[in-house]
């Protein structure tokens, strides 16, 4: 039986970090992100969509998600009368690209369902784990004393591993440093696309510093060149800003770019394409993980129960809540437990509440459509 949706809420909300984010990127301090809010018969589900203000992760802006949600997504949604996320999928399929958009709204979709039939979405999902292996990604720092110290303190918290995020100048000297300090600790550096054939010989010496892997060293739509790298190195290449959708995971796989997939649901479009990224990986042996935009607590609910799939078999990119913000909009916030890991909530959809009040109070803007 289809559904139709009452009303759809667009929200963009504005939170500051509690320790400024700096990747090969940029610097940045706060975070934009629009909440879509899906209304039908009393419940509500709630998706983050993950673009942030400026094009620098990828071409995706709030302000285009703002854009193809009013006027494509959400209308065929009216249109078509959907409200199932398996349909929205299919039916959205019809238009191109802006996956972090899409996935926003298909994500606001599953938790609807999962509140109407009172279940987790890990439930739906079909996940196997109750709690996942929590790891911390370290931004660039002023100095690698301060970087080294805020290792330190991630590691007693309990973080299981460590993620470094590298660019020319902050590559060899920074591993080398962390390395010798923490000579145990699982460690991997994410250089989001900062490199090129010219600086190649760099990442051939990552080899020396027994890392788990090596994310995204050359730009997104650059499948040879990481070809040609993972053929010189030992040491696994993951691919991120690479994998758009399931058919960038299989030209990876098959050309031989990477050997470890970090699976992001913005960034493919969708919790659908993510399991078809993941099926596809598990029935050829290679692991994924769950990725991060450093999303709020809704964002990071909905990642919490993705992760949950059998073949998410490496530490996440998923953290507790206070490591982001100082408040988080849910509740109960997400907390690490000893050993290092994160449950994944168990009440029905996301299984977290939102703080009404405060998403309320940290809205920049707002926008309600209905059929
Ligand atoms: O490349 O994984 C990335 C954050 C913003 C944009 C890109 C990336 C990241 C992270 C953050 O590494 C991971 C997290 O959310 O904990
Ligand atoms: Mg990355």
């Amino acid at each position: 039986m289809t559904m139709a949706l009452e009303r759809i809420e667009l929200r963009l909300l504005r939170l500051p970090y509690v320790h400024y984010f700096e990747t090969s990127l940029g610097r940045e301090k706060e975070r934009d992100f629009i909440l879509v809010k899906v209304f039908s018969q009393g419940e509500t589900g709630y998706g983050e969509v993950v673009a942030s203000r400026a094009p620098l992760y990828s071409y995706e802006t709030v302000g285009t998600a703002w854009h193809v949600l009013s006027e494509f997504f959400i209308p065929l949604l009216f249109h078509r009368k959907i409200e199932d996320p398996v349909e929205f999928a299919a039916a959205a399929r019809r238009y191109r690209g802006h996956p972090m958009a899409r996935a926003g709204l298909e994500l606001a979709l599953w938790d609807l369902k999962g509140r109407k039939m009172n279940q987790p979405l890990f439930q739906l999902y079909g996940g196997v784990y109750r709690k996942i292996p929590a790891g911390v990604s370290v931004g660039i720092q002023d100095s690698i004393e301060e970087l080294i110290d805020r290792v330190q303190s991630f590691l007693q918290e309990g973080y299981q591993r460590v993620k470094l995020k590298i660019k020319p100048g902050w590559d060899l000297e920074v591993c080398r440093a962390v390395r010798e300090h923490f000579p145990e600790i699982l460690l991997q550096v994410d250089a989001n696309g900062a490199y090129s054939r010219e600086t190649i010989e760099v990442l051939k010496t990552l080899d020396e510093f027994n890392l788990l892997m090596v994310e995204q060293p050359f730009p997104p739509y650059d499948l040879w060149e990481h070809s040609l790298l993972q053929k010189e190195i030992k040491t696994p290449l993951c691919l991120d800003e690479s994998i758009y959708d399931a058919s960038a995971a299989r030209s990876a796989v098959e050309m031989g770019s990477c050997r470890v997939i970090n699976i992001k649901v913005g960034r493919v479009g969708g919790i659908v394409e993510a399991r078809k990224i993941h099926d596809y990986c598990q029935e050829k042996e290679l692991p994924v993980w769950c990725g991060g935009m450093l999303e709020s607590g809704i964002g990071r609910a909905h990642n919490l129960h993705l992760a949950s799939l059998p073949n998410f078999k490496l530490p996440h990119d998923l953290s507790a809540s206070r490591r982001y913000y100082q408040v988080d909009i849910i509740e109960p916030e997400i907390n690490l437990e000893p050993g290092g890991e994160i449950e994944v909530p168990q009440g029905p959809g996301i299984g977290v509440t939102p703080r009404e009040k405060m998403i309320e109070s940290l809205t920049l803007q707002k926008k309600v459509l209905v059929p």
